[in-house]
């Protein structure tokens, strides 16, 4: 009878101390980036993100969460009820047909759960038919760069700010001295290369997360749903330098990258037709 309490305490400890710990994400989410103590997913700024989240939260965790209670419980029924002490001659039972197909089906039901939302989730971050612009990422040992093909090709390199040039509220090892402006609201085609070996290009507040292969252009989508600087990092190991080549990206409003494209020198789609017009009349005018 002592036995079994002893067993109910612990399990009720640990199941207690689970809980705390699972469920103690930071009321103070800070956006884009990681923060000190956390131990939940990202908040997220994309409805790619908001799936992977619920994904995660509300359907695998409880999964892994009561599967591992389970067997907690069993390996401690097992040392309490079965040890030599309180069990000194032991069953000699083996193969219980019924048993066995149960604990083969139970998985294969489990997996089957897991695996309907988690395809469905795969082909929903694969690609988007209806892309409004397209970023280009290709990644080198160890910085980015990037290509804005729909607006009039703006290109440029993005490099990590070393600890010294830090501004205040850039985040070390997270900064770079080239950001890149994105709109938000706006279907993002986004392609991946590299030029020498392996990198990954990944935001975890979007839900991106993509290889750069040389020789290869990979493909995603986002759309940011809101506004503010998010960071990320190469995600695939690439040689001494791969904790230096971080990605931060500054999503704006619609007209503020429209200004910002105009500043680099780049067009939108909208003003395609009437820039090569003006230069025309400009070069005549000059004749
Ligand atoms: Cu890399």
């Amino acid at each position: 009878m002592k036995k079994t309490l002893n067993f109910w305490k612990i399990s009720s400890y640990v199941s207690a101390f689970l809980t705390v710990a699972l469920t103690a994400v930071p009321a103070f989410a800070t956006l884009g980036q990681p923060e000190p103590g956390g131990i939940g997913l990202q908040a997220g700024a994309s409805p790619m993100k908001e799936k992977m989240a619920y994904f995660h939260d509300s359907l695998l965790l409880p999964i892994i969460v009561g599967i591992t209670l389970f067997v907690f419980a069993l390996l401690l029924i097992v040392i309490v009820r079965f040890n030599s002490k309180s069990n000194p001659v032991p069953s000699k039972t083996t193969h219980n047909t019924l048993l066995e197909v149960v604990w083969t089906l139970i998985p294969v039901l489990i997996l089957v759960v897991i695996v309907v939302p988690s395809m469905k989730m795969l082909y929903y971050v694969d690609k988007t038919t209806e892309a409004e612009m397209t970023l280009k990422a290709i990644g080198s040992q160890w910085y980015w760069s990037y290509e804005y093909p729909d607006n009039g090709g703006i290109s440029f390199t993005s490099n990590l700010v070393q600890d010294k040039d830090l501004k205040p509220g850039q985040p070390r090892l997270l900064a770079t001295d080239n950001p890149v402006v994105l709109p938000i609201d706006t279907n993002i085609k986004i392609l991946t290369t590299a030029t020498d070996v392996i990198h990954s290009w990944a935001i975890p507040a979007f839900g991106v997360k993509l290889d750069a292969v040389p020789g290869r252009l990979n493909e995603t989508w986002v759309r940011i749903d809101k506004e503010g600087e998010f960071y990320g990092q190469c995600s695939q190991l690439c040689g001494q330098g791969h904790a230096y080549m971080p990605i931060e990206i500054h999503a704006v409003s619609k007209q503020a990258f429209a200004e910002w494209v105009h500043k680099q020198g780049g067009k939108m789609p909208g003003d395609a037709a009437a820039a090569p017009v003006q230069s025309k009349n400009k070069k005549t005018g000059e004749k």
